[in-house]
Parts: C-alpha cells; structure tokens; sequence
C-alpha cells in the first residue's frame, strides 16, 4: 500500500457535562482518526504536549506506519513515561489505528487478530449513602441487564467516602463524576478504621440480598496500608468478590506481597500506571490478577496490547479502566482490543451522560451485561464539531481526601 501522509493533526476539547480532549489526525486523503487524549483534572497539560510538541513533528509523515510513530514518539521524547507523555502517545496511537481500520475497511479488532469471543463482560457502578440506596442502585443495575456490579457505599459518620453517586438528589440516574467543574480541590473526610470494619457487612448483605451468581467488585481507591489490606481481602473472601481493586497505593509494588501472604480475594491494580514497565514486578510476581489500565492513558491500543500480553504469561488478565473519564473514543478503543485479545477478564463500563452522545456517535452496544464495539471500519466514533462547540471546556479538579485530624491521604 501507498503512504497515507499526515495532514493535520488538531486538538479538540469539549466539556458535554465534563471535559473531554480529543486528538484529530487526517491524511491527505481526507481519512480522519479519532483518539482520547482526556487526563481527568489535568487536561490542558495533554492538550499543549499534543498540540504545541507533536502536532509539527507528525506532519508529512505516514499514517500507516503505526509502531514506528509509537517507538518515535516514546524515544524522541527522551523524558520517558509519565501520564501526560503516554495519554499523548495513545491518542495518537489510537487515531491511527482508527485511520488504518478505515483504509482496510474493517473494525479495529478484525486488525488485531479478530473475535477471540463474542462480546465483552463489562462491570457497571452501583452505589448508595446507606444500604437502602444501594439496593436500589443494584436493582437498577439489574434490571438494565448488567451481571457485575461495582459496590461503593458511605461509611457511618463519615461525610463523602469514595465512588458515591448523587443520584438519589437526580431522581435515580448513577452520577459520580469525582472532578469537580465548581471552585478548586474537594476535601472529602476519611477514616480508616471506620471503613475496615464497616465493608464486610454491606458485602454480606448484598450477597444475602442478591444471590451468589452476580460478579461484585470493589475499588479501596488506594487508602489503605498493606496490613489494612491484608485484612480487608481476608474479611471479603466469604462473599466471593471478582475483584478488590487498589487496596494500596502502588507506588511500592512489593507492599502486594505482604497483602498476597494473607488472602486469595482476587486483586487487580493499575489505573495510574502508564507502561509495561510499570506493570512488570506485578505481574511477574504475580501480585495481581486484573490488569487495570486504559487505552487512554497507557500508550494506546499498541503499548496495552503488549502489556496483556505480557500479563498472558502469568495468567493475569485484562481489566481495563473505563469511568466517564475516559472518553467514547477511548471507550470503543478498549472495546476493540478486549475482543480480540486471548486473556480478557472484565471491561468497566461507567455509561456516558447524555450530552457526550451529541459530540460523540458511537457505534458500539451493550447487550445482557456485555458489550460489542460494532462493525464499522475503524474504531466506529464520529465528532461532531457542531456540538461540540456548544460545550466549552471548564477547569475541573479531582478531590483529595483528609484525615479526620486533618492530615492529607491518599484519596
Ligand atoms: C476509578 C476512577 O473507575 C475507577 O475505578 O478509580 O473513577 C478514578 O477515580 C477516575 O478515573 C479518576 O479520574
Ligand atoms: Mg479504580
């Protein structure tokens, strides 16, 4: 096949309901590619490492030439890995991998390797204030055909708590969007001890309430110290959790060993780790079993397939990031490489607001509790660049969490 040069390469950023940056790559041919360039709560960072250092050096060059961009683009940096540096990397990434779907005229997945199943398993977010709230959030999950469900819940005489919807205040529609578009940096109070000796009766009562064939999972969102989390995986093990989900924050890979001695609870950690690199101690010391990176913010479609792989070796499998962070684009992007790749396990799925829908036409589905990224060649998004323009981007900030005497956690 001919060269397909690169004509422009533009940044887009919308705000329906929350921020989104876009990447746009179009050849001289005309054929566009989409990828997610969204880093929750500092976008604009991505935005300028995209626009003002990549956009000039890609110019010219071939779109079809999809690992050696990815090799030029993580190399010619010098400074290597980091969030920004590899959302930037995925966005182009995926935008190609979108263009060369289009030139073939088939679906992304069909390039990488094709169906390796049917459709993907996707996990959905109920949550409540207590545990009438998140009963009703479950049954609502139910009801929409999904069959595992992330639990989050207040903690007694603690205000906020991690992953708690507003939904009850919005007539009933799941809506946690932790980045906060008002004023700067939420505090939300925390209490460890609260916590730890709290969660194992909501996960007893949801199995008494809910039955032992739907999937649970939690996310500790990184609070707690090995010991805690030993404590907590070994607490949860009589209620068959799919996954525990950053019981600690992983800046110290071998703190999973002490967590490991102590309990078979199924772990899976990596949403703020960006390359294989980071992920080998845990995955060749067999510290996790789900992989929990994204798409979006770990180098894209080519670096997260090697990263499976990698994990395939050790029977630790996929588990990708999927919140309302990560955009429609992202999203098809992961749906893609969940079909094709051998050792999938679950995808989350945090569905868009309705406004995302007006900028982004997708063409992926769900269907009983799974979902397919659909037929289309490439990834199957459009942007719509009407829409978007009615959503202007407005500064947004991930919160932090307190302790009670005031000291700064993990959040
Ligand atoms: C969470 C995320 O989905 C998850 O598991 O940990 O919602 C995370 O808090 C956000 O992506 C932060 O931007
Ligand atoms: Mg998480």
């Amino acid at each position: 096949m001919t060269a397909s040069p690169i004509r422009s390469v533009e940044v887009l950023i919308a705000s329906p309901s929350r921020n989104f940056v876009t990447l746009r790559i179009t050849t001289e041919d005309g054929v566009t590619g989409l990828g997610d360039a969204t880093l929750n709560g500092r976008e604009l960072a991505v935005a300028s490492y995209l626009r003002d250092h990549v956009a000039p050096l890609l110019i010219g060059t071939d779109a079809q030439r999809i690992e050696d961009t990815w090799q030029f683009l993580y190399r010619s940096a010098y400074w290597r890995r980091g969030p920004v540096t590899m959302t930037a990397i995925a966005a182009v990434d995926v935008a190609l991998w979108d263009i060369k779907g289009k030139l073939a005229g088939m679906p992304v997945y069909q390039l990488l390797g094709g169906a390796a199943r049917e459709s993907a398993l996707v996990y959905a977010h109920a949550s409540g204030a207590d545990l009438d709230d998140l009963g009703d959030s479950v049954r609502a999950r139910l009801a929409e055909g999904y069959r595992a469900i992330r639990l989050q819940i207040a903690i007694p005489g603690m205000e906020g708590g991690y992953g708690i919807s507003s939904g009850r205040a919005n007539g009933g529609r799941y809506m946690y969007e932790p980045a906060q578009r008002a004023g700067l940096t939420v505090e939300h109070g925390w209490d460890t001890r609260r916590y730890l000796s709290h969660l194992p009766s909501v996960f007893e009562w949801a199995r008494a309430e809910f039955g032992p064939e739907v999937m649970l999972l939690h996310d500790a969102h990184h609070r707690l110290t090995p010991i805690e989390a030993a404590r907590l995986g070994k607490s949860l093990e009589p209620f068959d959790l799919f996954w525990l989900e950053d019981v600690t924050p992983v800046d110290n890979p071998e703190a999973l060993r002490l967590v490991r001695r102590h309990t078979t609870t199924p772990l899976a950690i990596g949403e703020v780790l960006n390359s294989v690199w980071d992920f080998r101690p845990l995955i060749q010391e067999q510290l996790i079993d789900y992989v929990r990176a994204s798409v979006t913010h770990t180098g894209g479609i080519t670096h997260l397939k090697r990263i499976f792989e990698f994990a395939a070796l050790y029977q630790v499998r996929s588990g990708s990031h999927g919140p309302t962070d990560i955009s429609p684009v992202g999203m098809a992007a992961a749906l893609h490489l969940d079909l094709a790749i051998h050792n999938f396990g679950i995808q989350e799925h945090m569905a868009h607001a309705p406004l995302a829908g007006e900028v982004f036409r997708t063409s992926y589905r769900f269907e009983a509790g799974a979902m397919h990224p659909g037929d289309a060649p490439g990834l199957g998004v459009e942007y719509d660049d009407d829409a978007a323009a009615r959503f202007a981007y407005e500064p947004a900030y991930l919160p932090v969490a307190r302790l009670l005497d005031g000291t700064i956690h993990d959040w």
